[in-house]
């Protein structure tokens, strides 16, 4: 059962997490690149990932992975022109990863709902204001840099405070521009500009994002920091780093998953979840009742 647009943007909402499956569409990104280019093998690979529990199917056309380059408007269009529409059509909501307005504006014109701006309406000043007159949702994510410098030393004197700030002015700039905050998730941007250390305590400090009011959503899935606590290099293996990832988070109030495994994650959240209920049925009971 997909979750709606409401459910996805309710910051109160409790129950299921809410997973956003990951459908590359790009020659280069940094664990499938150039495995669903084909729109064939993409839109099959979404079915596959809406069967697995997927409510989101976050379609994007440029790789952000660190060095990476820019790809223009145009070319991220002609990767799109015939997926969108299809992926759009399999039921459950689509967002389109891209900073760039023309993207936003095709994919929300071919059945996307959601628009997943890594640089938080800073890239492209038409973005937030395209949004608002759509009526779309958008991620706004933290970044320090671009893509192509932003792991060479990232330095941060409080990592969850200045993220933080940093939301909670791009929030205000959305509002500004038309896009009323309602319609916004906040996301820390894991591995966007950050070291190990930058990434575990934003992981650790998601009580404190959550002060925004907003949903958040998290991506660690996959990425080099869970390699560098286990040791895995080869970053289709480390699903099981990305379910602990993105457990801790959830315990801490983030409420959207972007993940590229999503069956193996799904079923993790399962289990959490009967735990959590099965706790709160033990709280809920009298003292001195029959505990049997
Ligand atoms: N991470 C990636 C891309 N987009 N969007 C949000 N909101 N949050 C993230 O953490 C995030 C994101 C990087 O992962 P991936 O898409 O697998 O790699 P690439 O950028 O190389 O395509």
């Amino acid at each position: 059962m997909s979750a709606s647009l409401g459910q996805i943007l309710d910051p109160d909402r409790i129950g299921r997490p809410i997973l956003m499956g990951v459908l590359n569409v790009t020659p280069d990104s940094f664990s499938d690149g150039g495995r669903f280019l084909d729109p064939e093998a993409a839109v099959a690979h979404a079915q596959r990932m809406i069967d697995e529990g997927a409510d989101i199917i976050d379609v994007g056309a440029e790789s952000t992975r660190p060095g990476s380059g820019r790809v223009s408007g145009a070319e991220q269009i002609a990767r799109l022109r015939r997926i969108v529409p299809a992926v759009a059509a399999l039921g459950a909501a689509v967002s389109i990863d891209t900073t760039r307005a023309e993207v936003a504006e095709f994919a929300l014109g071919a059945g996307a709902a959601i628009v997943n701006d890594v640089s938080a309406g800073r890239d492209d000043p038409h973005m937030f204001a395209l949004a608002g007159e759509r009526g779309a949702a958008v991620v706004l994510m933290h970044m320090l840099g671009a893509p192509k410098t932003m792991q060479s030393d990232p330095a941060y004197k409080d990592v969850v405070a200045e993220v933080k700030r940093f939301l909670g002015a791009r929030l205000d700039a959305a509002q500004a521009a038309g896009l009323p905050p309602e319609r916004c998730i906040v996301d820390p941007g894991i591995g966007f500009g950050k070291n190990l250390k930058h990434n575990l305590a934003l992981l650790a400090g998601i009580d404190k994002l959550c002060e925004l009011g907003r949903p958040v959503l998290v991506g660690p899935s996959r990425k080099r920091f869970i390699g560098e606590i286990t040791g895995q290099q080869d970053a289709a293996a480390r699903t099981a780093g990305t379910i602990a990832a993105c457990l801790s988070a959830w315990r801490r109030g983030a409420s959207i998953f972007r993940v590229h495994d999503v069956g193996q994650v799904a079923q993790a959240f399962l289990v959490a979840s009967a735990v959590e209920r099965a706790g709160e049925r033990e709280d809920s009971r009298p003292e001195g009742g029959n505990r049997l």
